[in-house]
This record gives C-alpha cells, sequence and structure tokens, in this order.
C-alpha cells in the first residue's frame, strides 16, 4: 500500500493531482523546479486558476500530508507530470520527462512504482524512462515497477473528471498496472482499465486526436457553409440530434497543450499513415489566418483598430499556451490592424496588447471580434461599447453572443461561417 508519493511536476495536472491525493489519505510531497511556484504553493496561494484548486490546496497543506520543494525524497511510488511538448519541427520534445525521471534515481528504493501521467508518445516508457531508471542498479518490473497512466481530465471540471472520469493504467508488467491501480483506488470512482504501457500511451494519444479531427471537420464545414449562405452553427446543431452523429465546434483554432500537441507524436510516428490526422492539424492551425482574412473583409480598412475578446485557449480558464487568439492577432498586426485585447481569466502583462477592460479595448475601434467564449463575455451589451467605438462591427467566432440585439443597436454582425456578401445587406 503506498503511504508515501512523489508528484513531479506542479502544473496543470500535477497539483491538482497532487492535492487529490494528499486529501485522500497519501502522504505527498509535490516537486517543481520552479521555485517561485513552490513557494508561492506552501504558502497556500494558486500559481495556476482551477476551480476548487484553492480550498482543496488549503486543506492538503494545513493538514500536513502535502509538502512541496524543488528537490525529489525518498517515497513509495514517484508520478512524472511534466511537460511533452513539440519543437518548432513538430517533433516530440521528451527531455522534460527523461530529466524528471533522472531526477528521481538518486532516491529510488527497491520495490518502488514509477508512474508516468504526461501524454507521451507511444514507447516513451519504453525507450525514455527505463533507459534512466535503470541507471539505478536495480532490475525493471522485479525491484522497481513502472507504468503509464495518462490524464485525461479537462482544465474547469479538474477535480470532477479526476474522480469520475475512466482510468487506462498500462504497466510494463502486470504487476505495475496492479500496484498502479491500487495507488488510483484512493480517489477514482470511474472503470480502472489494465494495459500494457504502450497501449495505453497510443490510447491517450489518439483520444486528443480523434477531438482534433473532428474540430477540423468542424472547421471545414464552416468554410463550406460560407458557399450556401447558411448559418454552420445550426446546421450542426441539427446534424448532431442525429444519434450517431457528434460534430464539434468551428472556431477561430485550437489551442492548448494537448489538441494542438498530441496529433503531431503521431505525425512523427507514421508520417505516411497519418494523413487524415496531418491535414486536420493543418486545417486547425489554418484558422486563425481564416478569422484575420475575415476580419480585413468586414472591415475593409486595414489601417483601423480591433477590439479582441479573449487570450487563454478556451472557456473560463486562465491559459494561454498555443491559443489561437495570439496567432490571429499576430496576423491582424501583419495585415496591419492596430489590437487592444482584453481577458477576465489571464493575468495582466501577459500580452503585448492586453488593456484592462472591455470599454478600453473597443475605445476607437471599428470591431470587436471574440475569440474565446469566456462566460463574462456572453452577457455583453452594446451599449457598453456602442459609443466609444469608431464603427460598430461585431465577429463573434465561438457563437456565444446574441447577436440579434447588437444587429438591433445598429451592429454589422458576423458569426464564424458568415461571409461579407450573405449577411447585413
Ligand atoms: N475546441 C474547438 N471546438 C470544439 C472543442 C474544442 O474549437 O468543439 C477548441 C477549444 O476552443 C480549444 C481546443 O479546441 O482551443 C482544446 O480545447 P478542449 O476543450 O477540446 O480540450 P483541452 O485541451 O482543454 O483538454 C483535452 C481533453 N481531451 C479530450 O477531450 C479528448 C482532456 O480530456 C484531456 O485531458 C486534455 O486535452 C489533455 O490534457 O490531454
Amino acid at each position: 500500500m503506498t503511504k508515501n508519493l512523489c508528484v513531479i511536476g506542479l502544473g496543470y495536472i500535477g497539483l491538482p493531482t497532487a492535492v487529490m491525493f494528499a486529501n485522500h489519505g497519501v502522504r505527498v510531497h509535490g516537486v517543481d523546479l520552479n521555485q517561485r511556484a513552490v513557494e508561492m504553493i506552501s504558502n497556500k496561494q494558486l500559481h495556476i486558476e482551477e476551480n476548487g484548486l484553492q480550498e482543496r490546496l488549503d486543506k492538503a497543506i494545513d493538514s500536513g500530508m502535502l509538502t512541496v520543494s524543488t528537490e525529489p525524497v525518498e517515497a513509495d511510488a514517484f508520478i512524472v507530470a511534466v511537460p511533452s511538448p513539440i519543437r518548432e519541427d513538430r517533433t516530440a520534445d521528451l527531455e522534460y520527462v527523461r530529466k524528471a525521471t533522472a531526477s528521481i534515481v538518486p532516491y529510488l528504493k527497491k520495490g518502488n512504482l514509477i508512474i508516468l501521467e504526461s501524454t507521451v508518445p507511444p514507447k516513451t516508457v519504453e525507450d525514455v524512462m527505463l533507459p534512466e531508471l535503470e541507471k539505478s542498479g536495480f532490475k525493471i518490473g522485479e525491484e522497481l515497477f513502472v507504468s503509464h497512466s495518462p490524464e485525461r481530465v479537462i482544465p474547469g471540471r479538474i477535480f470532477e473528471e479526476l474522480e469520475q472520469n475512466g482510468r487506462i493504467i498500462g504497466g510494463i508488467n502486470e504487476k505495475s498496472a496492479e500496484m498502479t491501480k491500487e495507488l488510483y483506488e484512493a480517489f477514482v470512482k470511474g472503470p480502472i482499465e489494465l494495459t500494457d504501457a504502450t497501449t495505453a500511451e497510443l490510447v491517450k494519444v489518439m483520444e486528443n486526436t480523434y477531438r482534433d479531427v473532428n474540430i477540423a471537420f468542424a472547421n471545414e464545414m464552416a468554410k463550406i457553409g460560407e458557399h450556401l449562405d447558411v448559418n454552420i452553427w445550426d446546421a450542426i446543431r441539427f446534424a448532431n440530434f442525429h444519434p450517431r452523429v457528434n460534430i464539434h465546434q468551428p472556431g477561430p483554432g485550437v489551442g492548448g497543450h494537448c489538441i494542438a500537441v498530441d496529433p503531431w507524436f503521431l505525425v512523427e510516428l507514421a508520417p505516411e499513415q497519418s494523413n487524415i490526422i496531418h491535414l486536420s492539424r493543418k486545417t486547425n492551425d489554418g484558422m486563425p489566418e481564416f478569422v484575420a482574412d475575415r476580419v480585413m473583409e468586414f472591415v475593409g480598412d486595414s489601417e483601423r483598430k480591433i477590439a479582441v475578446l479573449g487570450l487563454s485557449f478556451k472557456a473560463d480558464v486562465d491559459d494561454m499556451r498555443q491559443s489561437p487568439s495570439i496567432d490571429v492577432i499576430n496576423n491582424l498586426q501583419e495585415k496591419g490592424f492596430t489590437v487592444a485585447s482584453f481577458d477576465p481569466h489571464v493575468k495582466d502583462d501577459s500580452h503585448p496588447t492586453q488593456v484592462q477592460s472591455i470599454e478600453e479595448a473597443a475605445d476607437g475601434a471599428a470591431m470587436v471580434l471574440i475569440l474565446t467564449n469566456h462566460k463574462e463575455f456572453k452577457d455583453l451589451e452594446p451599449g457598453q461599447v456602442a459609443d466609444a467605438m469608431d464603427e460598430k462591427i461585431i465577429y463573434d467566432t465561438k457563437n456565444c453572443i446574441d447577436l440579434a440585439a447588437w444587429k438591433e443597436a445598429g451592429f454589422r454582425t458576423y458569426l464564424l461561417g458568415d461571409h461579407k456578401d450573405n449577411t447585413n445587406e
């Protein structure tokens, strides 16, 4: 039975996971190279935003079940939850995983369990982690046990999903898988499936790639819809009434460290066989330019100001990693537009165009451009910005605003999938 756990990496996955175990009877030592993050956490301050994290962190720290530092400690089990990004050339960068694994080797004891939670290309446990762990001198599979148990939680609902989601556990052998299952049963209520490490690695990457391919289909339909004077959002809603159809939502692009990254692991692994996957990546990565082209079309003159609402990669989170908003803004600036952006979830000074309010962003602007469907934007009233704007145009790329009210207020209104010639005239 695991009594002491060491969690390496206290980011969007590692910290909630560490807190969850600490509040379910497992003594946890959390480790992060970021000294500032460690100081904040030990003072019960958050360096990331997630619903329910503050009160659970307070409980874990106050109970003494969670301690943090920049160095690992001896434990019964170790969880590695560090970044697994891609490089400029779209190949997987597994150095964080390799270094985190190497960092625990001096602390390993016979019988220890090591679990990789980061999403990685198939064979990473075998080709990257095991060679590092072998340097401990312990026999892998007999004296050291290793598994991959990929996180599957969605930002904004992490604690609910940590408990309710099923879990895939891939062990390098059956004993490793069984030991990992026993540990996660501390709080996982969803079904736990056991398999081998490579299958578990592939399953997680497949899940995120499935979503990316379906979003690409939705974005392609939005482009096709332009030719038909059809509101693609309504069309998708109607199609999804079909029991076997689940078309995702189009948008200004796919961001975050997961859906926009993981499919490239498969393209790198099997370039000849991953045509749909590769094309879907290109389709979704092309959406920011598509949106900027439409802005140019709708405004007609690039020496104007655009008020961008939403910098984070999705609704109600503070995470700007790989955010499509940044690419849209870059495209607009390259065209000559002046951009002012506002995001209620993102910390100040996170982007050079950032201002302190919607009103400040819209002041003197020709267009309000919605890029992230934060709940704060859903109730935005035209009256809040109309008088301060130079021209009254609104473009909603996330279908989250009641455009009828804006039309009534004299705005030219556009939804993603609209073409200049089929609206407002
Ligand atoms: N998006 C669309 N249309 C959609 C859904 C999403 O354009 O219909 C965009 C979002 O705006 C965002 C991006 O895709 O920019 C990704 O957002 P998301 O909500 O789809 O996913 P993530 O990245 O927050 O979380 C995903 C989840 N994976 C799946 O749902 C298959 C989560 O379960 C994973 O744990 C997470 O990746 C991860 O960490 O891998």
